[in-house]
């Protein structure tokens, strides 16, 4: 008989799958003097499931995440220049996300607001929301910021007024999420999903700024977004946000207020990236605490919300050294990183039920 196996997805099997299938087949022809034919097909017993014959367990399938995709996204981001709040590049970018959204087959809302910096300046903001299978209550959010921020406050002073790319810090996020849209355009998962891009995230009080800190000015766009959702009352089961999830040696730490808010979702990705062999990345310890976009989808929209951002509390700036730098650019982004986060997260959406 024709005996067909569906591997299921794990550590390094896209790396013999740089095509668009996420599966690949084995055949294996086992004759049988003097008997019929039989063909078997494990998939075709469950709609969202194969068998494995092996262990008798029936298992999702979960499609391949491709860098490479991710890492042209990112790309084809940093080309149109720094997306401030307010620039050409920020509003052909913000253009840009929408059809890609759409190309994907998402249900795009835009929601656009003139949001006031920590120094007065009014940013002309766009948070971009693409939504799938809207009818069902199940459903899990994913976001990450698309702007970029204003200032390399963090490199030496003459570069303090010089707008970054944000490869990393903007980019990979939306990248990574951009290539999980196209994912599910292909196979869709049990759930809805909604990919939300905040805006204005990384113009918040730069570190050359005379005076008093001033509370609430990062992450501009998801307070508005918390205030107003797309959707009166909206509401998912829970959140993850990725930030900064493409920079060379990242290492992803418990994030603490994720810690106190979410931590049955924070273990369970936790869980998945150690179970596909991303232990490397994903350390099992606390790192620190966040003022990120998931703290007001949290505190405003009470949905548990758990924080991917790269930070090791055992190296000096604790952040990727790129960080608010003029060197948070293309060639410091590492496509396995990237494979890294995006595998785990589709493991995890595709096991959601
Ligand atoms: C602050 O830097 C205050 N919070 C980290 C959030 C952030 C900034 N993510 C990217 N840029
Ligand atoms: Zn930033």
């Amino acid at each position: 008989m024709f005996k067909i196996n569906i591997p299921l997805q794990r550590k390094g099997a896209n790396k013999h799958n740089k095509n668009m299938n996420p599966f690949s087949y084995t055949f294996t022809m086992i004759t049988l003097a003097g008997c019929m034919l039989l063909v078997s097909c494990g998939s075709s017993k469950t709609k969202n499931g194969a068998t494995d014959d092996t262990q008798n367990t029936v298992n999702v399938q979960v499609p391949a995440f491709n860098a490479d995709s991710a890492y042209a996204y990112i790309q084809k981001q940093t080309e149109f220049g720094p997306r401030v709040p307010n620039t050409k590049a920020h509003k052909d970018c913000g253009e840009y996300l929408a059809k890609m959204l759409e190309s994907f087959g998402a249900e795009v809302h835009n929601q656009y607001a003139n949001l006031a910096a920590y120094d007065g300046t009014i940013l002309e903001s766009r948070n971009i929301i693409g939504v799938y299978n809207p009818e069902t209550k199940k459903r899990v959010l994913l976001c990450a910021h698309w702007d970029s921020r204003p200032y390399a406050d963090e490199d030496d002073q003459k570069y303090h007024h010089t707008p970054i790319d944000g490869a990393n810090d903007g980019a990979s996020g939306v990248g990574v999420l951009l290539e999980i849209a196209r994912q599910i355009k292909q196979q869709a998962p049990g759930i809805g999903i909604d990919i939300v891009f905040f805006d204005s995230e990384d113009y918040g009080i730069p570190s050359f700024h005379q005076g008093n800190y001033i509370q609430d000015t990062w992450c501009l766009g998801a307070q508005y977004w918390g205030k107003r959702p797309h959707t009166p009352d909206y509401k998912a089961r829970f959140g993850i946000l990725l930030d900064m999830v493409g920079g060379k040696n990242a290492k992803f730490y418990y994030e603490g207020y994720s810690m106190r808010t979410a931590n049955h979702v924070m273990k369970k990705i936790w869980d998945a990236a150690h179970q596909l062999g991303y232990s490397d990345l994903f350390i099992k310890q606390v790192g620190g605490e966040m003022t990120d976009d998931h703290l007001y989808v949290n505190r405003l929209r009470k949905i548990p919300c758990v924080d991917i951002i790269d930070f090791d509390p055992n190296t000096q700036k604790g952040f990727n050294p790129t960080w608010h730098t003029i060197s948070d650019n293309m060639e410091n982004i590492d496509k396995a990183v990237l494979q890294a986060v995006g595998q785990t997260v589709l493991h995890v959406i595709y096991n959601e039920k």
